[in-house]
């Protein structure tokens, strides 16, 4: 006798064989249309955090989430320049990306579910897996966060980072008081005046803060424990699935060429390669950009004009201190792993 999950099996294949699956023309963008007649993508970003969103003394912005804009623009305008940036604080962000002041929101956010569904936003990947930690002055010969029973310790609101500080504590059973301040200078300002024991955030913002903001760097010490999940990545508004896939896969072909051996270095050399992989990769077969609206190059052209993902890290990342680690490859020991670009 045949189980209910045999028949079902069987009438979804018999399905499947009738109706073949049809391409579909690309959906409108309505966010493709404004930043097209624009002229260039606008970018919500950090602007305060090295190696991720900051602008240099001729006002040139980089860093890695600054690369994920750059990408998008590479891929609708073949030009990684067409990119203006909004720099934003932790609390203003969301606003900036609901209200449509920004077309994406690439600002070393993390994804959580009450982010993705209550604030109307999509994250379409993870370009950096983080954890939050603390810093504090080596002077204090702390070595746990378990020894910082009574702190002060200095958080910025609007942040992932005060939740999880008081879950941890809470849980630890220690007691702190938190000293909440909205502008990041002003935080490090108060953790170097010694008006905070500690400082906390993603371990990533510790290790720019420290690298670039303290005037000793040897002087702070970010503790071991790891308090939290933090996986950071490019969002958009809800509703405009077109736009989201732009961004999803301009986010993953970094990663996919990384893998596939292509680089800014290496990609025009491959531009007759037999390697099906590459071909589709470069937009020679395939039409990939076709079925998102946008040219068929819009893979090479990012990772000529922007890099792969490894370029990226090690331009933006590895000057701070910061290891691959976790966000080294999958098939190089880490969980950087994206969905096939086919
Ligand atoms: N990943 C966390 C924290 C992100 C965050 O805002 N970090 C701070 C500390 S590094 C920051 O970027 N501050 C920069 C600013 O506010 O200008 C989140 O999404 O809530």
């Amino acid at each position: 006798m045949k189980t209910m999950a045999t028949v079902l099996a069987t009438a979804v294949v018999a399905f499947a064989a009738a109706v073949p699956a049809q391409a579909q023309a690309p959906a409108s963008s309505p966010t493709l249309d404004a930043v097209k007649a624009r002229g260039f993508v606008q970018c919500g970003a950090n602007g305060s955090v090295a190696g991720f969103g900051m602008p240099n003394a001729q006002g040139v912005w980089t860093g890695l989430d600054v690369d994920s804009c750059r990408a998008v623009a590479a891929a609708v305008f073949g030009d990684a320049t067409k990119v203006r940036y909004t720099a934003l604080t932790a609390q203003q962000r969301f606003t900036a990306i609901q209200s449509g002041e920004v077309d994406i929101l690439a600002r070393n956010t993390t994804w959580t579910l009450s982010r993705d569904t209550s604030l109307g936003l999509d994250f379409v990947g993870v370009n950096f897996y983080d954890g939050q930690g603390f810093m504090v002055k080596k002077s204090a010969n702390i070595k746990s966060a378990k020894e910082l029973n009574g702190a002060t310790i200095c958080v910025q609101p609007g942040t992932t980072t005060e939740l999880n500080l008081a879950d941890y504590f809470r849980a630890n059973r220690i007691r702190f008081t938190p000293v909440v301040i909205e502008r990041l200078e002003e935080n490090i300002a108060a953790y170097l005046a010694g008006r905070c024991d500690a400082f906390t955030t993603d371990v990533s913002g510790l290790a720019s803060v420290r690298a670039s903001n303290t005037p000793v760097p040897a002087d702070h010490v970010i503790l071991p424990e790891v308090i939290s999940k933090e996986p950071l990545g490019p969002s958009v508004r809800h509703g405009d699935q077109r736009w989201a896939d732009i961004v999803r896969w301009s986010l993953a072909a970094m990663v996919e060429a990384e893998e596939i051996g292509l680089s800014s270095t290496n990609i025009d050399s491959q531009l007759n390669s037999t390697n099906p992989a590459i071909q589709r990769f470069v937009g020679a077969t395939g039409g990939l950009g076709a079925m998102m609206g946008i040219d068929n190059k819009w893979a090479y052209n990012i990772v000529k004009q922007v890099g792969n993902y490894g370029e990226s890290f090690t331009r933006n990342v590895t000057p701070l201190g910061i290891e691959r680690g976790v966000n080294n490859l999958w098939t190089n020991g880490g969980i950087m792993y994206v969905p096939p670009v086919r």
